[in-house]
């Protein structure tokens, strides 16, 4: 039997430590799986948290920027489309614009649709949902350093396997789900994530949607394969992860990363390969799993739209699109959508 220990394993895992049952749950599923899988959540540890973080500013990966670019060109022309939209479904009522935002890791991005609402009424209440309490706290802080005019309300949840439950508002909500976030997910999935959302909205309410665009596949592969390896670190880094939750014995060396386009499936497809012939021992999970050399473990898709694949996916959800902002070369769509 082949253990390797390294200092860090032993400093950030000790023995008594208890066994996140998420984390198992998925690994075991993933891992006694044909092919080979694990869900893509399982990156964000805090040192993937990192990696990601790393990755948005990559000259390859081009997504974060250029949506960046598209709200710092157009935040108060989105803002206004929010408050008319609504005031249409509502005439003659007032109320202010809250933000709510599915997930609260784009702090940055998010900041320069806050400072739009304030421009605009003075102050607005700020509402992110995540299911990391830690990811809030620290977005949350951020915030809070830099934004006047902005209450921020977070909620604890997870938006994909939970009902929501967002307060009432008298004004419109605009709901924030960007970041191309919605392209882990698989079509009916993603359906559902906004069909929740919509149970949780009124008539006229909003929903602001971005969404990475198909492309020339050679550029959209490089932003998942960076010259750096810094995308490679990211993948392999779900390996130390489960070595380090659940005392695994991935060996890091012996897999190779690979990022793919699938034009069937209109995504990128991120996987680990084995160089050789692995055995991989999880005592937390009291499981033995076998990789023969060349097998792989799918890690995550990131599905690329057209426009006509956000319009079905609305429409699946039952929202009509308003408006569609996107960037010269058509590569990022922020699109503007009302609960019908
Ligand atoms: C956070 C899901 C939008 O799919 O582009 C980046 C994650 N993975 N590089 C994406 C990711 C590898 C990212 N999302």
């Amino acid at each position: 039997m082949s253990t390797s220990f390294s200092p860090a394993d032993l400093q950030t895992s000790p023995a008594a430590s208890p066994v996140n049952t998420a984390v198992a749950d998925a690994v075991r599923e993933g891992l006694s799986s044909t092919p080979k899988w694990l869900p893509a959540w399982l990156f964000y540890d805090a040192e993937g948290s990192r990696l990601f973080e790393r990755i948005t500013e990559l000259p390859e990966y081009y997504p974060t920027r250029t949506e960046r670019a598209i709200f710092a060109g157009y935040a108060d022309g989105i803002i206004d489309t929010a408050i008319r939209t609504w005031q249409q479904a509502h005439p003659g009522q007032q109320g202010r614009l809250r933000i709510l935002e599915l997930g609260a890791g784009t702090a940055t991005k998010t900041g320069i649709l806050l400072d739009a609402a304030v421009r605009r009424q003075g102050q607005t209440e700020y509402l992110p949902v995540d299911v990391s309490e830690a990811a809030m706290d620290e977005a949350c802080a951020a915030l809070q350093r830099v934004q006047s005019g902005v209450t921020v309300v977070p909620q604890v949840a997870n938006y994909v396997t939970d009902t929501l439950h967002i307060p009432p508002h008298n004004g419109p909500t605009l709901a924030l789900y960007i970041g191309s976030s919605i392209g882990n997910f698989d079509p009916e999935e993603a359906s559902a994530i906004l069909c929740n959302l919509r149970q949780q909205l009124q008539t006229g309410d909003t929903l602001l949607l971005g969404t990475d665009m198909v492309k020339d596949r050679r550029r959209m592969e490089a932003a998942y394969d960076d010259r750096d390896g810094v995308t490679e670190a990211f993948n392999l880094n779900i390996l130390r992860r489960i070595n380090r939750d659940l005392r695994a014995n991935f060996d890091l060396a012996c897999y190779r990363h690979v990022a793919l386009w699938n034009e069937d499936k209109s995504r990128i497809e991120m996987h680990l390969q084995a160089l050789r012939d692995e055995t991989i021992r999880i005592p937390a999970l009291n499981a033995t799993y076998r990789l023969a050399k060349g097998e792989t473990i799918h890690t995550e898709n990131s599905y690329k739209f057209t426009r006509s694949s956000i319009q079905a996916l609305m429409q699946s959800a039952n929202y009509s699109i308003v408006e569609q902002w996107t960037d010269e070369q058509q590569w990022f769509a922020v699109t503007l959508a009302t609960a019908q």
